[in-house]
């Protein structure tokens, strides 16, 4: 068993306490504000008068706080605790923010792994749950068995970003599978249905279509779009078109949608309407 200190006790951190907690780690706490640490010690936990003082008390120090604006303003109560010392930082931010920290970090000497948390608090510490991680595979190996213990632990590379790229990319998937559902939700509503009763429709189609994915991964990965196409970007631009007049005839807002329509409306115009739906990569790769 690890001697574990948790910096940030909101939702995450507490969850993340708890569990380390639960299974049989020696945890030490602190909190901006006081008053969240007082349930997680009377279940055990250590109070740390100060974030320096918590640093010091334990093999791993867990910081998981609402952005890096948080998360620097607690380091740099401790920055002269950090020498030596190994830090997980679990705060949600983006590639740059963690690449930066953790070069701030490694000037301190202490090891750094950053990591993006794929679970809501309920989540930590049961199946389903899993943390991305990158940056020291020597930290990771380390305290495998910690980290193991608040969720399946994968460990993406060196690069300490990456864990933080792969995160938000998920996180992508889903806001584009959510803003999905709620246009086609708007435009069931719009002559009286029930969204209750559209997702036995919605649910199957969904599945069907996730089917395709590895297809379109595939003529990604090999940038051959024009290869085996049953639904090309030329019919597809219509439907999206088709979409948009439908939301508009309906008085439902088209703004999830529009933005489809002219990244496949780009490539369409660039001479490439026998291109599969992958194509819009392409156009997107090139807003850089
Ligand atoms: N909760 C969730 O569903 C998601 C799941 C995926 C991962 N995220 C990320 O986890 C980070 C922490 O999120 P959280 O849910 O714990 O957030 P809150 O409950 O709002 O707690 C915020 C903690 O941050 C502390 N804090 C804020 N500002 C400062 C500051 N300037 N100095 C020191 N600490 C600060 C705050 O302290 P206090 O207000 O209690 O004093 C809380 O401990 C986050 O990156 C999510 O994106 C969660």
């Amino acid at each position: 068993m690890s001697t574990i200190s948790i910096l940030g006790l909101g939702a995450m951190g507490t969850a993340l306490a708890q569990t380390l907690l639960r299974k049989g780690h020696t945890v030490t706490i602190w909190n901006r504000t006081r008053s969240r640490a007082e349930p997680l010690a009377a279940a055990g936990a250590k109070v740390a008068e100060s974030p320096a003082e918590a640093i010091a008390a334990s093999e791993l120090t867990i910081l998981c706080v609402v952005d890096y604006a948080a998360a620097r303003a607690v380091l740099a109560r401790a920055e002269d605790a950090l020498a030596g010392r190994d830090l997980v930082n679990l705060t949600n931010g983006t590639p740059g923010d963690a690449s930066e920290f953790g070069a701030w970090v490694a000037a301190k000497g202490a090891t750094y792994l950053d990591g993006g948390i794929m679970a809501i608090p309920p989540m930590i510490g049961e199946a389903g749950a899993l943390i991305l991680y990158s940056g020291s595979p020597a930290l990771f190996e380390r305290h495998r068995q910690a980290l193991d213990a608040l969720a399946e632990s994968r460990h993406l590379g060196d690069d300490p970003g990456l864990a933080a790229l792969y995160d938000l990319s998920l996180l992508s998937g889903m806001y584009g599978l959510f803003s999905g559902f709620l246009h086609a939700s708007a435009l069931v509503t719009s002559v009286g249905g029930k969204v209750g009763d559209f997702l036995p429709l919605l649910l199957p189609w969904i599945e069907a279509m996730s089917g395709t994915l590895p297809d379109l991964a595939d003529k990604i990965d090999s940038g051959a779009h024009h290869r085996n196409v049953v639904s090309n970007i030329g019919m597809q631009k219509i439907a999206l078109e088709n979409i948009v007049r439908a939301s508009e005839e309906q008085g439902v807002a088209s703004d999830f949608i529009e933005p489809m329509l002219r990244l496949a409306g780009r490539r369409v115009a660039a001479g490439r309407a026998v291109d599969d739906i992958s194509a819009v990569i392409e156009v997107i790769r090139k807003q850089k």
